[in-house]
């Protein structure tokens, strides 16, 4: 079974040939490109990736851009910075390939010093504290590696096409009624220049769109009951210790 990777990239030439030397075999990287002005695109296809040229600017342009090129049942998104190791997709695809969940999530466990800055770390965890009052999913972390079935996720009513993508896609599958569900995954200082939470810009950025998803949450769902899940299946969020 093959897996496509989309990877939402902006200036990522120095990241990109580990992160593509490292994709485990099964699973196919497309770099959904938002017109980087380094060499990120030529460098991509040098690395096998297929190449997906995104006009629109931003994070959740580029990752829906690149669900829409797709093709795999499963789908995986993970950021192109050398901040996640390829190696650990399955972490994430097996239990949506076992059917023991509808999107999974990679709780980030940091790996050495300077891979999360304080306050993205705060403002996470201020986040899914709201998520799990508003709309009842325990989650304890919005990272950014995931798998899902493709069809499924387009399926979600996303309108956010910024920075507000990652948690508007958790909100629409909770109010979907989709089992979430989070497992560690190794988290380390990314490769070259921060864009997002690195920066005051994006940080700004990335809180209102963040405050203006969570503004359209309208009804409050209680999570779904998790379905029996075999001793090997990773446990439901609730039941796992926060790293
Ligand atoms: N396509 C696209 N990708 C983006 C944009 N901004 C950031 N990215 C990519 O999205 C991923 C996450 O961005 P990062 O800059 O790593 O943001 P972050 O993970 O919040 O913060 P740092 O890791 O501290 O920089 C990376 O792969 C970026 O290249 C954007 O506007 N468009
Ligand atoms: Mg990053």
């Amino acid at each position: 079974m093959e897996i496509d990777v989309v990877l939402p990239c902006l200036n990522e030439a120095g990241a990109l040939p580990w992160v593509l030397s490292r994709m485990p075999s099964g699973y196919r990287p497309i770099v959904a490109d938002n017109g980087s002005t380094d060499d990120s695109a030529a460098i991509a296809a040098a690395y096998g990736a297929y190449v997906v040229p995104v006009p629109q600017r931003g994070f959740g342009a580029a990752c829906h851009a690149g669900l829409l090129a797709a093709s795999s049942d499963i789908v995986c998104i993970m950021d192109a910075d050398a901040s996640f190791d390829p190696g650990d997709l399955p972490l994430v695809a097996d239990p949506v390939a076992a059917g023991d969940a509808d999107l999974m999530l990679g709780r980030r466990s940091v790996q050495g010093k300077g891979a999360w800055p304080l306050h993205a770390r705060i403002g996470n965890r201020v986040l899914a504290a709201e998520l799990r009052r508003r709309i009842g999913v325990p989650v304890s972390d919005l990272g950014p590696m995931r798998a899902a079935r493709r069809e499924a996720l387009l399926a979600l009513p996303m309108s956010d096409r910024r920075f507000g993508y990652p948690l508007e896609m958790v909100v629409r599958a909770a109010e979907a009624r989709w089992r979430i569900v989070e497992t560690a995954v190794p988290y380390y200082p990314r490769t070259g220049k921060s864009k997002v939470t690195g920066t005051v810009g994006g940080t700004v950025r990335t809180v209102r769109d963040m405050r203006r998803v969570l503004a359209s949450i309208t009804a409050p769902t209680s999570a779904p009951a998790p379905a029996p899940a075999p001793a090997s299946a990773p446990a439901p969020i609730a039941a796992q210790a926060s790293s």
